[in-house]
């Protein structure tokens, strides 16, 4: 899939490994750093606020690509619980959070329908971790991500949408109910606020370094 984004003219940036660039060559002395992106990939059913949790958390306009809901895509989209969307997001949903200036998170809002799946893959190519966001009212929506991430080797957490008037879940019987390993992190999260997304994207953060320092145990000793 074509993929254009806009860098500020000094920053290089390097394809989104989730690792830090590699170069043959040390650098000038006086060379600006190597710019690092870290893809994170922002999964779930449809409806369950990924497009909202991108735009709510990103420092650039997110980009989107959503489409008006259709009558033809009535009976294939469930709106059973998000009665009032009238979009839907066609391809993905883009944002960014600058950490350093040589440092950036980027978000790819993937498309939650099956018909999208075959984007998914790419997508998920280089991905440092993955956001599954699930809705409680559609718990079973988020199985085919959390499969997804699981058969891939991919980190990832799952982080409850708290859509109002929703009793809150203990995140014990989500991890329950959706058959998680005891590992996986479920984080309760409401997508249009901004501090409660960075504080997912951290819990996310902090998951895939306690894997990799888990691994670098298991390796050393
Ligand atoms: N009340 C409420 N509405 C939400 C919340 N998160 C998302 N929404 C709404 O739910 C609908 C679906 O969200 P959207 O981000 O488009 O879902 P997506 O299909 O996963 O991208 C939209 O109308 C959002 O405004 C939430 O935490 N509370
Ligand atoms: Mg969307």
């Amino acid at each position: 899939m074509a993929f254009a984004h806009s860098e500020p003219p000094t920053a290089r940036a390097t394809p989104a490994t989730g690792a830090a660039p590699t170069t043959g060559a040390a650098p000038a002395a006086d060379a600006p750093p190597a710019f690092t992106a870290l893809k994170i990939l922002i999964a779930g059913g449809f409806g369950v606020g990924k497009t909202t949790l991108v735009g709510a958390v990103s420092e650039i306009r997110p980009l989107t690509t959503e489409e008006d809901l259709t009558e033809v895509s009535r009976p294939v989209d469930d709106l059973s619980g998000v009665e009032t969307k009238t979009t839907t997001t066609v391809a993905m949903d883009f944002g960014r959070i600058s950490l350093r200036d040589d440092l950036a998170l980027y978000l790819f809002g993937t498309p939650g329908q099956h018909r999208f799946w075959f984007a998914w893959d790419e997508l998920a190519t280089g991905a440092l971790g993955a956001v599954v966001l699930a809705d409680t009212r559609r718990l079973t929506d988020c199985f085919p991500a959390v499969d997804f991430f699981e058969d891939r080797g991919i980190p990832f957490l799952v982080a409850v949408n708290c859509f109002d008037g929703v009793a809150s879940h203990r995140p014990e019987s989500i991890s329950g109910a959706l058959d998680l390993g005891p590992d996986t992190p479920v984080v309760l999260c409401d997508a249009r606020d901004r501090e409660s997304c960075k504080q997912v994207l951290v819990a996310l953060v902090e998951h895939v370094v306690a894997g990799e320092l888990a691994v670098a145990a298991t390796a050393g000793g």
